[in-house]
């Protein structure tokens, strides 16, 4: 049975044009003019675009004493919903768990997914069975390692760890991820504001300041080009994390920034509303920034220093954000966001000038698929690609309510927010998923998709691995011992 999409523009990340597009089974076949098939589906006046793909999302994530709410059925029906056809989760080891060991629970976890999906590895600690493992894993095809710089006491690893798992990354053709914000510092200033009685959600913002997280940034940078590998900055969200990629981007490393649709539209004066619950649950981290960082962000999307936008999708509930009445360190960290990601970027970004059509593609799908080493499996609209296609009509409009969202959670922080520009239709390796308001696509359909490892990259700046190559000098006049 084929399927031919007919009458539509296409757009991928490279450009625009009038074409029609033939699926058979779970693959685009052929692009082009007047093509025919078994069931046509007519998307004039509508884009048609490679789906979604969100590289960051916690689905029933432990986390701060609980879950996170989204499980990968509803998690993955809220990604459909939003033209998101694929979702990469973090597999999280407990302490001195093994690696092999949490990717089961994973697989299980994600038995229910939707969409197709792909997990990155964490780790949480170091010894010689993780080292051990990292291969395996990516033999598995995982080929990314995320390393939370913060969260002192739970998640976070140290410099010698780092550089540890930094360096076993570079010989196994694998990318390491970091959350970068300066854990102590952050610990540091939770207890003193704690002490001071800030105790509300704003707590929660002053604590995680910019600049702690400028400096994780540049820290990471450096131990990643110590150790030979490639960088990925996670949730970059201020103008420090942001100069600090493009500085060493212009410098020839490479290294790749990920600003949340979150930070690009939301900002800090949420932390200030009089409305604890309000405040509470926009409580992520890092904290919503400023209209300066903002713009630095936009900025970075268009000029290429920043390459992908997602979600950090971690959805708590009321009831599960009301565990830090009293003590803000105690709220959980995380905010939904996958059936928002696409139509608030189309109309904050697209719609604004601020990003074409094919940097939208670009941002929400093709850069994170190349990053990942899935191109053009995902993120394509190629003859041989995954039939993973969303139909987007840019005259629709909605206005953004928890009432009829997806995700499992009774709030939505887009909340009233009116977006113009949605999926009509979402096709899952050529599957109609989602029509018009309705997820057409099972729990379970979701397939793993393996990511190969990448051919190690050498991102070493021009002098540094030759001043460290060691050379032994042979000398005389050694002074004689003590
Ligand atoms: N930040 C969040 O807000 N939630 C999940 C983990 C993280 O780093
Ligand atoms: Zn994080
Ligand atoms: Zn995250
Ligand atoms: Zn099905």
């Amino acid at each position: 049975m084929t399927i031919v999409i007919k009458n539509g523009t296409v757009v991928t990340a490279d450009r625009t044009w009038k074409a029609d597009v033939l699926i058979d089974g779970d693959k685009i076949v052929d692009v082009g003019p007047d093509l025919d098939g078994d069931e046509v589906i007519d998307a004039s006046g509508a884009y048609v675009m490679p789906g979604g793909i969100d590289p960051h999302t916690h689905m029933e994530m432990p986390f701060m004493g609980t879950f996170s709410a989204d499980d990968f059925d509803s998690g993955t029906a809220a990604a459909l919903a939003g033209g998101t056809t694929m979702t990469v989760d973090f597999c999280l080891p407990g302490p001195g768990q093994g690696l092999i060991d949490a990717l089961q629970t994973w697989y299980q976890k994600a038995g229910k997914a939707r969409t197709d999906y792909s997990f990155h590895m964490a780790i949480t600690w170091w010894g010689e069975q993780v080292f051990d493992e990292m291969p395996k894993v990516v033999s598995q095809g995982i080929n990314t390692f995320k390393h939370f710089m913060a969260y002192k006491g739970a998640l976070m690893v140290n410099d010698d760890e780092m550089f540890a798992s930094f360096s076993r990354c570079a010989e196994i053709g694998a990318m390491p991820l970091v959350h970068a914000e300066n854990g102590d510092v952050v610990a540091f200033l939770q207890q003193k504001l704690m002490a001071e009685g800030n105790n509300g959600p704003e707590g929660h913002a002053y604590s995680r300041p910019p600049e702690v997280e400028g400096e994780a940034v540049n820290r990471a940078i450096m131990i990643a080009d110590q150790a030979g590998v490639p960088l990925y900055v996670v949730h970059t969200s201020c103008e420090q994390a942001h100069e600090a990629i493009r500085r060493a981007r212009q410098k020839g490393m490479r290294v790749f920034g990920e600003p949340l649709i979150q930070h690009l539209t939301l900002d800090e004066s949420e932390y200030f509303n009089p409305d604890w619950q309000h405040a509470a649950r926009r409580v992520m981290s890092p904290p919503f920034r400023n209209k300066m960082h903002q713009d630095s962000l936009w900025a970075g999307l268009a000029a290429g220093s920043l390459q992908v936008v997602a979600t950090d999708h971690c959805a708590f509930s009321d009831e599960q954000k009301r565990m830090g009445v009293g003590d803000f360190t105690k709220i959980p960290n995380g905010t939904g966001g996958l059936e928002d990601r696409l139509p608030v970027l189309w109309t904050r970004g697209v719609r604004t000038g601020r990003l074409t059509m094919n940097e939208f593609v670009a941002v929400t799908s093709t850069n994170i698929a190349k990053i990942l080493n899935i191109y053009p499996k995902k993120g394509a609209i190629l003859p041989g690609a995954d039939a993973d296609i969303i139909i987007w009509d840019p005259a629709a409009t909605k206005t953004i309510s928890a009432k009829t969202q997806k995700s499992a959670i009774e709030y939505n922080v887009f909340e009233g927010i009116e977006v113009t520009g949605l999926p009509v239709m979402s096709f899952s390796r050529g599957r109609l998923a989602y029509k018009e308001g309705d997820v057409r696509a099972d729990t379970g359909d979701g397939r793993f998709v393996e990511r190969p490892a990448n051919a190690p990259v050498n991102t070493a700046l021009s002098t540094w691995k030759e001043l460290t190559a060691p050379r032994k000098v042979e000398r005389s006049g050694i002074p004689a011992g003590v």
